[in-house]
């Protein structure tokens, strides 16, 4: 995968944005440059069935409009049945082992918390890992305690060649602290959903990614 995929990677499934329509929403991030997308649907009120599936071919087609890589969450089916970029799992030694077959060459990441499971996602061949909550988020029902930066210094000292993106409460403000720390990008869900000026906050976020280099 190209490493610079990861710099501005927006997540977004339809609970995360309450005061526009998600596709508008993604629509707006895409033009003001995000460079990677995952729709990722969680929660009590996500679409299920073909709702779920004709919003995925909708956020597919507007990712290949801006040749922006589309990546989901979690259902690998999905994901193989469109032809989707890629797709990102968590933890489970056999759904990866699973996941990476069936995505054979195309995108596989796989969110880690500890050295071991980063050795595991790196015995499956992830393509990339996601390692948080960097900070602290209400985005994920389940999300584990932060964690800060210090696990991702050791994993991008330890693993210069895989790519890594941060997540979990991360915003422009702090972005810049996980960029020094070692990650190629940033992943996040509220700094764009719930953001007033969706263009504005895409380019204060590159700007950084750029100074980073
Ligand atoms: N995964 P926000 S944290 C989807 O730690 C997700 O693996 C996490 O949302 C992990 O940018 C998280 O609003 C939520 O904090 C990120």
């Amino acid at each position: 995968m190209k490493r610079e995929d990861l710099q501005l990677y927006f997540i977004m499934g339809t609970s995360n944005v309450s005061q526009q329509e998600p596709l508008a929403v993604l629509e707006q991030a895409l033009r003001a440059g995000i460079t990677m997308f995952q729709l990722r649907e969680k929660g009590p009120n996500a679409l299920t069935g073909l709702a779920y599936e004709q919003f995925a071919r909708q956020c597919q087609k507007r990712c290949q409009h801006y040749r922006v890589p589309f990546i989901i969450n979690d259902d690998v089916d999905l994901a193989v049945r469109l032809g989707a970029d890629g797709v990102h799992i968590g933890q489970d030694d056999e759904q990866i082992a699973i996941a990476r077959k069936k995505m054979a060459n195309r995108l596989l990441g796989v969110s880690v918390h500890s050295q071991e499971e980063l050795q595991t996602a790196i015995d499956h061949h992830a393509d990339y890992v996601g390692i948080g909550p960097i900070f602290a988020t209400t985005s994920k029902s389940d999300a584990q305690p932060p964690c800060g930066t210090i696990f991702l210094q050791q994993a991008s000292k330890l693993q210069p060649n895989l790519p890594i993106v941060a997540i979990g409460g991360i915003n422009w403000t702090n972005a810049n602290v996980v960029l020094q720390a070692g990650a190629d990008g940033v992943a996040v869900i509220s700094a764009i959903c719930d953001s007033k000026d969706i263009e504005q906050t895409v380019s204060m976020f590159k700007s950084l990614s750029r100074i980073k280099k």
